[in-house]
Parts: structure tokens; C-alpha cells; sequence
């Protein structure tokens, strides 16, 4: 085994359920089996898991429902020729239980961790269903951008060295290193494969063939991956979720939760931020290839823009209101005191926040890209079925995503963002 091979361990007892074994499993568990109600033999189960990775099972019974996730030993999405550990599930357990202490009813609810067979019980989220799949219908969600930015600012800044202190920083640091071989995958298949010939990777051919080769031979841009690379590799800035796309986002009009942060470490914040603007980016251009004569989809198009504003200008607004409160061994109230000191705070905060919206656009960027080179992609633009018209909405995004990687620093506002994702739609389609 190489020293970037993930070590597998399988703990004793453990095995893959299924729809037939998970309810003996339940109903061994008297809180769980309460929960559910009635008679295990009439509890209605069945296995939903549409990610990469995991089993997700729901399962129904008389009194309520469960939803509970399992980790299998292998990338689900490829099979078992590519191992991933099983102590994901303990990461992604130890993460819902920390966010969720930071920012209350914005995850599910979790009833159990179990160690051996490397599953979690969670409350079951109904009638919620995932935002990437409502915003492809064009359902508008009205407390999404504010609720999904409340969640990012309360949890990044209290798992970051303003928020907590020095050594109990550390000690998570420490603890969520064991998470290195879910950061290695996004390491290779975010910051790497897409940049190279990879057997991983795949677009729509041949219509992309030529931007793929040219980003394979862009300089600038893979100088400026690599360098966003090390900062995901280096920079411990807080527990940040990992893999926050709209597809880690489940919705209603009136309640939004955040799911799966499995591939949870100490990373940099701008990881987390930039995901979701990334994929609110990837929506928009998707929504030509999801029009109907009787629907163009221009509002909505708007609307998605809109959010990401309404976004970023919430989480700026709170997670700037945050250092009212405390900035821990960071920023030490003996070097900030008095009105003169406030004013010194005030500006420290403005950099740090407009160093993280440069981040947010570079991580955002190289999602971007990466949904449509590399190996997984979203159903925004899968789910469009004519290569023609989904390589015609990919082409712009990708556009955009080279040039928000490798000239971020010119976009200094959120709207100078989203008035250039509206040139680079505009241009393509002229
Ligand atoms: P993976 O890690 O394999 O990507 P996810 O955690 O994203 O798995 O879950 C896969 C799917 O299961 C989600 O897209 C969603 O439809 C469903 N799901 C996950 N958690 C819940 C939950 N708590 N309640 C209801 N459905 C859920
Ligand atoms: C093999 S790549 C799998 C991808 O699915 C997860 O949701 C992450 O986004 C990861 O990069
Ligand atoms: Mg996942």
C-alpha cells in the first residue's frame, strides 16, 4: 500500500445493511424502535441514496420515520476498485453534531452513531427535498441564501481561532486529520484531474473537446489551482463541511437544513462559501437547458443570481457581527482596546472578509469546473439530455470559472459577480 492509499479498516461486525436487515437492526434499539412505532414487520423501508458515496435508507413506520446513512468501504459511485475508509461516518457524525450545536435548526436532528457498522440515525426530513433538484424544476426558496448563510457564518466562525480557543483548536485539528483520505479525494479530483488527462475525467464530447485541452494547457490557470490547492492542504481556518453544493441542501419554503458533511475537516473557510456560490453559478447557466416554450426561465434565472447576492451579503453581515462578540486568542482584546482599538477591529475584520470573498469566488470557481471536467458531475446540467444544448449551457460556466480562478481579485463586490455570469450568458448566446 502507498502512503496515499487510505488504510481500510473494517471493524469487526460490521457489514453493509439492506432494506431487509435495517429494521431487526432498529428495532433492537428501544429509543429508535419508540420512534418509528407499531410493529417492526410493518415498517415500510427503502434505500434513496442518489450521492456518490453512501446507503441512505428511510424508513416509515406507524408513529414517524428515520433516516438512516451508511458508509460502504468503496466510492459507491465507481465500485469497489476504488476503497475509501468507513471512518468517514465518524467524521461526518462528529461534524453534524458540532454544526448543529453552532447553528440550531439548520441540520437534521441525530438520534445514534454506530461505530461498528458505521452508520448514523438521523431525523427524517419531510417534505424537504434537495435544492438542486427544486431550482432544476424552478422552485424559488425564500429563506435558502439567508438560512444556508447564518449556518456558514455561526459554524465557521466558531470552529475558527476567533471563535474557540487555542488549544481546543487544536485538538479538533488533530482529531479531524484522520479525515486526510476524503481531503486527498477532493484534492485530486477538484484541484488536479480536471487540469490533466486523467481517466476519471469526462465532459460532453466533442462539443468541449477544445476547452477542455485548452484549460489542460492554460498556465496561468493551473498555476492558480495549484496555488488554491495549498491553501485547501494548508490553511486550518475552521471545521468547514466540505462538500457544501446544493446537493448537501435539503428545502422547504420555510426551513432549510445542511446534510452529508462527511468529507468535514480544518480547512479554509472560503472551501464552504465558495460551494455554494459555485453551484448557485452552475444552476444558472444550467436553466436554459431546462426551458420550455411556455417558461424561458428568465426569472428564475434571475432569481438564482439574486441569491447568491442575498447570500453573500447575509453571511458577510453575520459573520462580521460575530467579532462583536468575541474574537478569542486571534485578535487579544489587549492589543484592541478602547474606541481606537474598535476602529482597528473594524478594519481587520473588513480584510479578512474581503480576503475570504476572493477565496469564496477561486473555490467556487474550480468547482465550477470540475462539475463539468472532471469525474462528478451535477444533474443541473446532466439531466439536460441534447449534448448540444447542455454543452451550450457548460461552455459559459466553464468561461466564467476560469476567469473567476485566475482574476478573482478583480471582482471586488458580489454583484460585479453575478453582472459578469449575465455577460458571459449574454455572449453565448449571441
Ligand atoms: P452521500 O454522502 O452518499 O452523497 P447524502 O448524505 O447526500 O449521501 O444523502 C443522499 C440522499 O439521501 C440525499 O440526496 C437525500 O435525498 C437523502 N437524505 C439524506 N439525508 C436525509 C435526511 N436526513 N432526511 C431525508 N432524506 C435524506
Ligand atoms: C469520486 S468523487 C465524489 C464526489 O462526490 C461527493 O459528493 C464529493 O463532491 C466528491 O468530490
Ligand atoms: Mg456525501
Amino acid at each position: 500500500m502507498s502512503a496515499d492509499q487510505p488504510a481500510i479498516v473494517i471493524p469487526e461486525g460490521y457489514r453493509p445493511l439492506d432494506v431487509h436487515t435495517l429494521a431487526p437492526y432498529l428495532a433492537e434499539q428501544p429509543a429508535l424502535r419508540a420512534r418509528l412505532g407499531g410493529d417492526p414487520s410493518g415498517w415500510r423501508v427503502d434505500e434513496v441514496g442518489d450521492g456518490n458515496l453512501n446507503l441512505v435508507f428511510i424508513v416509515r413506520g406507524p408513529a414517524g420515520g428515520l433516516c438512516v446513512k451508511q458508509a460502504l468501504p468503496y466510492v459507491r459511485l465507481v465500485g469497489e476498485s476504488w476503497p475509501l475508509p468507513l471512518n468517514r461516518a465518524f467524521f461526518e457524525h462528529e461534524a453534524l453534531v458540532e454544526h448543529g450545536r453552532h447553528a440550531p435548526g439548520l441540520t437534521p436532528e441525530i438520534y445514534r452513531f454506530d461505530p461498528v457498522l458505521m452508520l448514523i440515525v438521523m431525523e427524517l426530513l419531510e417534505p424537504h427535498i434537495i435544492m438542486r433538484r427544486g431550482m432544476i424544476q424552478g422552485i424559488r426558496y425564500p429563506r435558502a441564501a439567508t438560512d444556508v448563510a447564518e449556518y456558514m457564518a455561526r459554524t465557521l466562525f466558531f470552529t475558527s481561532d476567533l471563535g474557540t480557543s487555542a488549544a481546543e483548536k487544536k485538538a479538533r485539528v488533530a482529531l479531524f486529520c484522520g479525515n486526510a483520505a476524503l481531503c486527498k479525494l477532493t484534492e485530486d479530483v477538484i484541484f488536479t484531474e480536471p487540469y490533466m488527462v486523467h481517466d476519471n475525467n469526462r465532459w460532453t464530447s466533442p462539443q468541449l473537446d477544445d476547452l477542455a485541452a485548452a484549460f489542460r494547457a492554460d498556465a496561468p490557470l493551473k498555476r492558480a489551482v495549484s496555488r488554491l490547492k495549498c491553501k485547501f492542504m494548508g490553511n486550518a481556518e475552521a471545521l468547514i463541511h466540505g462538500d457544501l453544493h446544493t446537493g448537501s441542501i435539503m428545502v422547504t419554503q420555510d426551513d432549510t437544513r445542511v446534510i452529508d458533511p462527511e468529507f468535514a475537516f480544518y480547512g479554509p473557510m472560503g472551501f464552504d462559501t465558495g460551494a455554494f456560490v459555485g453551484n448557485l453559478l452552475l444552476n444558472y447557466f444550467s436553466q436554459d437547458g431546462h426551458a420550455t416554450e411556455a417558461d424561458e426561465r428568465t426569472a428564475y434565472r434571475a432569481w438564482v443570481l439574486e441569491t447568491a447576492e442575498t447570500f453573500w451579503h447575509a453571511f458577510a453581515e453575520r459573520y462580521g457581527a460575530l467579532w462583536a462578540e468575541r474574537t478569542g486568542d486571534a485578535y487579544p482584546e489587549a492589543l484592541f482596546a478602547g474606541e481606537e482599538g474598535a476602529a482597528s477591529l473594524s478594519l481587520a475584520r473588513d480584510a479578512a472578509i474581503a480576503e475570504l470573498f476572493t477565496d469564496t469566488l477561486q473555490f467556487g470557481a474550480a468547482k465550477m469546473i470540475r462539475r463539468i471536467l472532471g469525474i462528478a458531475h451535477n444533474i443541473d446540467f446532466e439531466w439536460i439530455e441534447d449534448p448540444d444544448r447542455r454543452a451550450a449551457c457548460e461552455r459559459p460556466a466553464l468561461l466564467l470559472g476560469r476567469e473567476l480562478l485566475v482574476n478573482a481579485t478583480a471582482y471586488e463586490t458580489i454583484e460585479a459577480v453575478t453582472d459578469a455570469a449575465r455577460d458571459f450568458h449574454a455572449r453565448a448566446g449571441a
